[in-house]
């Protein structure tokens, strides 16, 4: 059999192994054309949701990453605009060699409405700087409703001269679902040819594309990101914690010594407000997510005795959700700061205060100026 890859998820196509990916049936592979032949885990993923966990290795990313960092390349750094700092992967610029980048801040949809996009382009820069990226361009996209592909096809054409393209990022930033956009609305694709799933480690290989100049878009499969909440969750649980509309963010005026859980998943203390007193709390997690006021001195009871119960997801013992550990962050100033629970949702607060943040000791906890 000549090399195929499956346009789905770009693994190579084979008739050896009904458990890996790229695996099409003798009957199949004689019957269809190799260009339209998606593989049968693609076909079960768009067709039945199902879950098929594959791990690309981290010397199978650095391969496939290989074929970039022989070319001079435009690359269009895909981050999740939700999960700034967990969805970065600073190194992207040493992996790819490449110094021409287009940074693309995805799911703007999922920020509440009122939010400017100049505030949020601003606030990128600002965490650009802090990373010392520097960038060609910044856009702010909605894969899901398609917003602002105009902006975005115009900065590529204006930056790439005769130059391939290659949209990286970790993983489920929005990679695939933006060139499956790009694909329909620019190359005249009549439906998604790109697998996209709420589960990492989709995208297998690289998928290129002829753009309309003769050079390529390529898909990427995303550089793995162990810091999120996914890789400990079973499917029902992990579907409660992800955001899939626009965020109602709620406010909480807590007290000193009160405490939030979210879920059972992360839980917040107020060691100390503003003025010792009360303290606004406003949280942005996805809706489906039950968020829990208590006191803290009970805190630690109510977990022990309300895990997957009150506190929830996780719903059951077998989901192994490692062991908790707390981040302690005390901010004198007066400015208003996110604390991030990295791919679960931030709480804005105004400093003074001092919080202690809970959350699996291999989630990612942090603090930033606030993004509203
Ligand atoms: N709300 C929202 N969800 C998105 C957006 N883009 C992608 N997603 C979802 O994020 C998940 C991962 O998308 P996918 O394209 O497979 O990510 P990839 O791993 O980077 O290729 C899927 O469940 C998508 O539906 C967006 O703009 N808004
Ligand atoms: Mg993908």
């Amino acid at each position: 059999m000549s090399e195929m890859y499956c346009k789905g998820c770009g693994a190579l196509i084979q008739n050896k192994d009904n458990t890996l990916p790229g695996y099409v049936s003798d009957e199949l592979l004689n019957s269809k054309n190799p260009a339209e032949i998606i593989c049968q885990r693609c076909f079960r993923i768009r067709h039945y949701s199902e879950v098929f966990p594959y791990t690309v290795s981290n010397s199978d990313y650095l391969q496939v990453i290989e074929k970039i960092k022989s070319e001079d390349a435009l690359i269009v750094k895909i981050v999740d605009i939700f999960d700034f700092s967990g969805s970065f992967v600073p190194a992207i610029k040493e992996l790819t060699g490449n110094e021409d980048v287009i940074l693309v801040g995805n799911k703007m949809d999922l920020l509440p409405k009122n939010v400017k996009p100049s505030r949020i382009l601003s606030w990128l820069q600002v965490m650009l700087n802090s990373q010392g990226f520097t960038v060609l361009d910044s856009v702010l996209l909605s894969a899901k409703y398609g917003d602002n592909f105009d902006e975005l096809m115009e900065k590529i054409y204006q930056y790439k001269g005769k130059r391939n393209v290659y949209i990286v990022g970790s993983s489920n930033v929005g990679k695939s679902k933006i060139v499956n956009q790009i694909l329909r609305r620019y190359l005249g694709a009549a439906s998604d040819i790109i697998t996209e799933s709420l589960s990492p480690q989709t995208t297998i290989g690289m998928i290129g594309f002829q753009l309309t100049d003769g050079t390529y878009i390529y898909d990427t499969p995303g550089v793995i990101n162990k810091h999120q909440y996914m890789h400990y969750l079973t499917r029902p649980s992990y579907k409660m914690t992800v955001p899939t509309r626009e965020i109602k963010p709620m406010i909480y005026q807590l007290n000193e010594g009160q405490t939030l859980f979210f879920g059972g998943l992360a839980r917040l203390d107020v060691i100390s407000g503003e003025t010792g007193d009360v303290i606004s709390v406003v949280t942005y997690f996805a809706n489906t997510l039950n968020i829990h006021r208590t006191k803290t001195l009970k805190a630690d009871k109510l977990y022990v005795e309300k895990l997957y119960s009150l506190l929830s997801p996780p719903f059951n013992k077998e989901e192994d959700v490692p062991k908790w550990i707390y981040h302690e962050f005390r901010i004198r100033d007066n400015q208003k700061y996110d604390i991030v629970f990295s791919g679960l949702g931030f709480v804005t607060l105004r400093a003074p205060f001092c919080v202690r943040a809970y959350a699996p000791f291999v989630v990612g906890v942090y603090t930033r100026l606030a993004i509203i």
